[in-house]
This record gives C-alpha cells, sequence and structure tokens, in this order.
C-alpha cells in the first residue's frame, strides 16, 4: 500500500536545511507532497519572503525527492490535505513539535531535527549586513586587498 507524506513550509532562499529534509521525508514514504506557502500565508505567518512563490515552487518541483507541489493557502488546510491526498504521513521540522498534533488522529505525525546553523533568516540577515556596506568601504577594501595582494606576490 502506497504511503503518501506530506509537509509545509516557506522555503525562501532554498538551502541545505530544505533539502536535508526533504530527503529524510521522501525516504519516509513512497510519495512526497510539498505545501509551497503562498505570499499571502507569509503575510498571515509574518514571513516576508524574497524569492516569489512562483520561483519557490518551481524550485521545489525540481527536487527528485518530490513529487508534487501544492500551494498552502492556509493553517486550516491540513486536515483536508490529509484526507484528500490520502496522506499516510504528516512530516515537519522539530521547530513546530506538537503543533500539528491535531492531526494524530488522521495519519502519523512526526517531528525531525532541523539542520543546525543554517536558516533563511540568517542568509537574509547576512545579506542585509553585506548589503549596508558603503561604496567607499567596499572601495577601500578592495584597495587594502590589492595592497596586500602585491605584498605577498
Ligand atoms: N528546516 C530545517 N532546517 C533548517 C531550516 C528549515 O529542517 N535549517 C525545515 C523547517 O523545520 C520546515 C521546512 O524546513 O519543516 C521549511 O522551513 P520554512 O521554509 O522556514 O517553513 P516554515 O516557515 O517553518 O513553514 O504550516 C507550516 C508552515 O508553513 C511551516
Amino acid at each position: 500500500m502506497s504511503k503518501t507524506v506530506i509537509t509545509y513550509g516557506t522555503f525562501d532562499m532554498f538551502h541545505i536545511g530544505h533539502l536535508r529534509l526533504l530527503r529524510r521525508l521522501a525516504e519516509l514514504g513512497d510519495r512526497l507532497i510539498v505545501a509551497v506557502s503562498t505570499e499571502e500565508f507569509n503575510a498571515e505567518k509574518g514571513k516576508k519572503t524574497l524569492i516569489p512563490y512562483d520561483q519557490r515552487t518551481e524550485i521545489i518541483r525540481a527536487i527528485r525527492y518530490v513529487d508534487e507541489v501544492i500551494p498552502e493557502h492556509s493553517w486550516e488546510q491540513k486536515l483536508d490535505d490529509v484526507r484528500r491526498y490520502d496522506v499516510s504521513i504528516f512530516a515537519i521540522g522539530e521547530d513546530w513539535k506538537g503543533r500539528f498534533d491535531f492531526l494524530k488522529p488522521y495519519c502519523d505525525v512526526i517531528y525531525l531535527p532541523r539542520t543546525e546553523g543554517i536558516s533563511s533568516t540568517e542568509l537574509k540577515r547576512s545579506l542585509n549586513r553585506f548589503s549596508s556596506i558603503s561604496r567607499e568601504d567596499l572601495l577601500h577594501a578592495c584597495e587594502v586587498l590589492e595592497a596586500l595582494r602585491k605584498d605577498f606576490a
């Protein structure tokens, strides 16, 4: 009997933490459905994404562990999705531990360890730090690096 796994997420600035999660989810069953948060739902989650929904879904669709991509419009759709797609396992990162236990009467609920040291939020923070460096400071840094290169050439 085929086992369908479903998960939900924003998957902004796709990174190794997302990939490792999807790989582990694919190992749990025969079919993996990923519900990607729409811009409107991200606003409800208080999340501002850098990568637009159509590109986030295109990236997720391209991943060989993923069999189907659907939109995540609301908090309430999960039970409908479990029924509609005959889901055996709902799984998500353990940062959500306990939040979706209401699904337990309808499917297995699994919270998986996150990949430490990386998050879309941290990536965005790093980008912001870099973009806040003035043009003059960047040019000065290039001159210093050029001088060091000459000294050690
Ligand atoms: N994740 C991970 N390791 C990281 C970062 C994220 O395992 N270093 C996992 C999260 O635990 C989540 C998935 O990757 O299961 C997607 O993470 P986000 O894009 O941050 O999604 P989130 O905002 O948690 O949305 O209804 C549920 C929500 O839509 C989940």
